[in-house]
C-alpha cells in the first residue's frame, strides 16, 4: 500500500461521562465492530487514522479516548493540551450525563481554551429521556455543533469523525 504523508496532524479528544459510549464510537469507526460489554477505559486510549478532508488532502487524525470516571480527572488534564477539536459525548438515555456537559467544557477550557466542540448525542437507538431539541438549542446557543449517533445501529459514526477532522483542521489553520 502506498504511504501518504499527512499535510495536517490533528488531535481530537473524546470526553464525556463514563459509559456514554466513547470507546464504542471509536471501536465502530476504527474496527467496524460493536460490543454490548462495557470495559472501563484505563486512563486513555489512542488511535490514529488517515483521512481526506475535501479541498485539503490527507489529514492524520489522532483520536484520544479519555476515561470519563472522576478517578481519572488528574490523568485527563494533560490530554487536553494541544487538542484541536473535542467530541463531547452524552447518553440520550441517561439525563445525568447531559447535566454534566458544562463540567466537561470547564475541565477542557482550562487547558485548551478555544477548541471547537462537537456535542455527540449517543445511543439514539434507545428511548430519548431528554428531547434532542432541548440539547440542540443549548448547543447552538453556545456555538457548539451537534450530531446524534449510535455505534450500535451504525448511525452517523463516520460522519461524526469526518466532522471532527474538518473542525480540527480548521482550528489548526486558524491558529497559525
Ligand atoms: N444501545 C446502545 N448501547 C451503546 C451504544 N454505544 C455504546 N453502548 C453501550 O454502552 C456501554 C458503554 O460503552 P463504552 O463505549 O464502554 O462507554 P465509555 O465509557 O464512554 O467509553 C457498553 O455496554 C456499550 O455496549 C449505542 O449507541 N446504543
Ligand atoms: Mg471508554
Amino acid at each position: 500500500m502506498a504511504t501518504e504523508t499527512a499535510l495536517f496532524n490533528v488531535k481530537v479528544i473524546l470526553a464525556g461521562d463514563g459509559a456514554v459510549g466513547k470507546s464504542s464510537l471509536l471501536r465502530r469507526y476504527m474496527l467496524h465492530d460493536f460490543t454490548e460489554q462495557h470495559k472501563m477505559t484505563i486512563g486513555m486510549d489512542c488511535y490514529s487514522k488517515m483521512t481526506k478532508v475535501p479541498g485539503l488532502g490527507a489529514v492524520k487524525v489522532h483520536l484520544w479516548d479519555l476515561a470519563g470516571q472522576p478517578r481519572w480527572a488528574s490523568v485527563r488534564e494533560g490530554f487536553y493540551l494541544g487538542a484541536h477539536a473535542m467530541a463531547l459525548v452524552f447518553d440520550i438515555n441517561r439525563p445525568e450525563t447531559i447535566k454534566h456537559l458544562p463540567d466537561w467544557i470547564s475541565e477542557c477550557r482550562g487547558k485548551a481554551a478555544r477548541i471547537p466542540v462537537l456535542v455527540v448525542a449517543n445511543k439514539i437507538d434507545l428511548p430519548h429521556r431528554v428531547p434532542l431539541d432541548k440539547i440542540t438549542k443549548w448547543a447552538t446557543d453556545n456555538q457548539y455543533d451537534i450530531i446524534a449517533t449510535s455505534p450500535k445501529t451504525e448511525v452517523n459514526v463516520e460522519t461524526m469523525f469526518e466532522k471532527l477532522g474538518i473542525m480540527g483542521v480548521n482550528f489548526v489553520l486558524k491558529s497559525r
